[in-house]
């Protein structure tokens, strides 16, 4: 029982000291055209963040979203018993973190394994892989 409070403390301490080193160095974001920056504003809506602050692989696909510059939602899930938490487990089918919600209209995909989701973000906001595809 202390152990496993104390590892949990350890684990906490460690994770929000990296949050606060990647806070110090963010990247840098990207710029866009106002019109350009408002579409991603809006495509980014229908999309959520199902994550816990200072778990690693967290943090860095938040680093992506700020460079990406995009208003991506996040959403708490470690709070035991709490809302965002039971519906990543019931909809999304575990708990595990970072989790990507994308809702398209009837559908609803969840995307789960942060190099997946930074790859799938990068596709859909990065102006330099939309412009060396056009
Ligand atoms: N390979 C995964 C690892 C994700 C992972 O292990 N996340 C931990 C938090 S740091 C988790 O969700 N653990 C389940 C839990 O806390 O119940 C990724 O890159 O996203």
């Amino acid at each position: 029982m202390i152990k496993t409070v104390l590892l949990k403390i350890f684990r906490e301490g460690v994770g929000g000291l990296m949050a606060f080193i990647s806070f110090l160095t963010s990247p840098r974001k990207v710029k866009r055209q106002q019109e350009d920056q408002n579409a991603a504003n809006e495509r980014v809506k229908s999309m959520s963040m199902y994550q816990y602050f200072a778990c690693p692989f967290c943090i860095k696909t938040r680093r992506t979203v700020h460079r990406l510059n995009i208003p991506l939602e996040y959403r708490n899930a470690q709070v035991r018993g709490g809302e965002h938490r039971s519906t990543l487990e019931k909809e999304g089918g575990k708990i595990k973190v970072p989790c990507l919600r994308i809702d398209n209209g009837k559908t609803t995909t969840w995307l789960y394994e942060s190099n997946d989701i930074i790859a799938y973000l990068n596709q859909a906001f990065d102006p330099a892989l939309q412009q060396s595809e056009a």
